[in-house]
């Protein structure tokens, strides 16, 4: 089940939408910033802390968790969200992506991929199909297609129009594939279609027709942010999302900056997930308002300052939640962090993630804030501004 219901349209041309989007477990407000947790674990942070920051959905892995613990574990707690002690919305990706990230260790065919498992080197199969069957025992609210995403390059070789003509020919096969399955199995949640195409607009624009045309709940954008430039990424961005139907959700898949998110919005998207938050917070990466710092520098060593003065997550405005500007004295100093980074403690990374994570979710509960108060248009140009000054 999903009801989706558009709230509004923003921006220039009316692309930026407002909307609310009810599943099984919950209502989600749109735009939305999904947290990774590709193992059944948003890495490093508590389900209580995911509420605390206002988390709505969290991502999982089909593949990673058919690996490991296995589908009858999975089976014996009643899914997922038993299983992570999760109790909100989840969505599933497929598996065709993690999939084609083996890169060599794969084979994929009209059937489906061949591969060896990477936790045992067992020969496996995934099929659509059994794509469907997984997803179905995660029981997530949403479940993606099984898909082929097209690379942009293959050692040096870009993929040309044909070859990403029959990649993306193939995942539309597939999408019917799993729909049938999907119904099969009385799966009573929502299965989404994938646009394909690579770096083409003439063949994204047959793909998202032929899977409008087989109906599905909501669509995403697969097959952006695959390693071209920069360029190429944001005008596959704007292509998409406008063209797919008014009252469905629209995913963009795997993507990306705080930039990038603002971008996607102007343009239609309402789902956004990225491991950049996560990833980079453990790597010493921090994202503010006023730009990007990287905790591990030196610079940092005696600031007594939290990371961003005006953020009210727990790493810089403590239990309170009061900020640092506005008087609030309770929050994890620049220093401390940069210590915690240098001792290689626990600490470091599970502040840094809580923050980060608290940014995304907080720039797109801002931009649902600017639309329901008619001055998004003004929130995007103060949020560039803010972007440009610098920590
Ligand atoms: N397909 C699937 N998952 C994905 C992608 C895709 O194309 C991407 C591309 N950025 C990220 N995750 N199934
Ligand atoms: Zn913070």
């Amino acid at each position: 089940m999903l009801q989706f219901d558009l709230l509004s349209t923003h921006g220039p041309e009316g692309k930026a939408r407002r909307g609310r989007m009810t599943l099984n477990h919950g209502v989600v407000e749109t735009p939305i910033f999904m947290p990774v947790g590709t193992y059944g674990t948003v890495k490093g942070v508590m389900p209580r802390s995911l509420h605390d920051m206002g988390a709505q959905i969290i991502l999982g892995n089909t593949f990673h968790l058919w690996m490991r613990p296995g589908l009858d574990i999975m089976e014996s707690f009643g899914g997922l969200h038993q299983f992570e002690n999760w109790h909100k919305p989840i969505l599933t990706d497929s598996g065709g992506f993690q999939v084609w990230s083996l890169g060599e260790m794969r084979k994929i065919t009209e059937e489906g991929v061949k591969f060896a498992s990477p936790v045992n080197g067992d020969k496996l199969f995934l099929t659509p199909e059994i794509s469907m069957q997984i997803q179905t025992v995660l029981n997530s609210d949403i479940v993606m297609q099984l898909d082929e995403c097209t690379p942009y390059e293959t050692k040096g070789h870009i993929t040309t129009e044909r070859e990403a003509r029959a990649s993306m020919e193939m995942s539309l096969r597939w999408a019917q594939r799993c729909r049938t399955e999907f119904q099969r199995l009385e799966n009573p949640n929502a299965l989404f279609g994938i646009v394909q195409g690579g770096m083409y607009e003439n063949l994204r624009q047959e793909s998202l027709e032929q899977l409008v045309e087989m109906d599905f709940p909501g669509y995403a954008v697969g097959g952006v942010s695959v390693g071209e430039p920069k360029e190429d990424m944001l005008r596959l961005t704007a292509h998409t999302p406008h063209r797919l139907p008014a009252h469905k959700p629209r995913y963009l898949m795997g993507v990306g900056t705080p930039e990038d998110l603002v971008y996607g919005v102007q343009h239609g998207v309402d789902m956004f997930d990225c491991v950049m938050p996560t990833r980079n917070a453990r790597n010493s990466h921090v994202f503010t308002r006023f730009g990007d710092l990287k905790i591990r520098n030196a610079r940092h060593k005696t600031d007594q300052r939290p990371l961003d003065e005006t953020c009210t997550c727990y790493a810089c405005a403590g239990a309170s939640g009061i900020p640092y500007a506005e008087g609030g004295r309770d929050g994890f100093s620049r220093a401390y962090l940069h210590h915690l980074d240098r001792c290689g403690e626990m600490l470091g990374p599970m502040l840094t993630t809580i923050h980060n994570l608290h940014y995304y979710l907080n720039l797109m509960q801002e931009m649902r804030d600017a639309m329901d108060a008619n001055r998004f248009d003004a929130f995007v140009a103060q949020f560039h501004a803010d972007r440009a000054r610098g920590i």
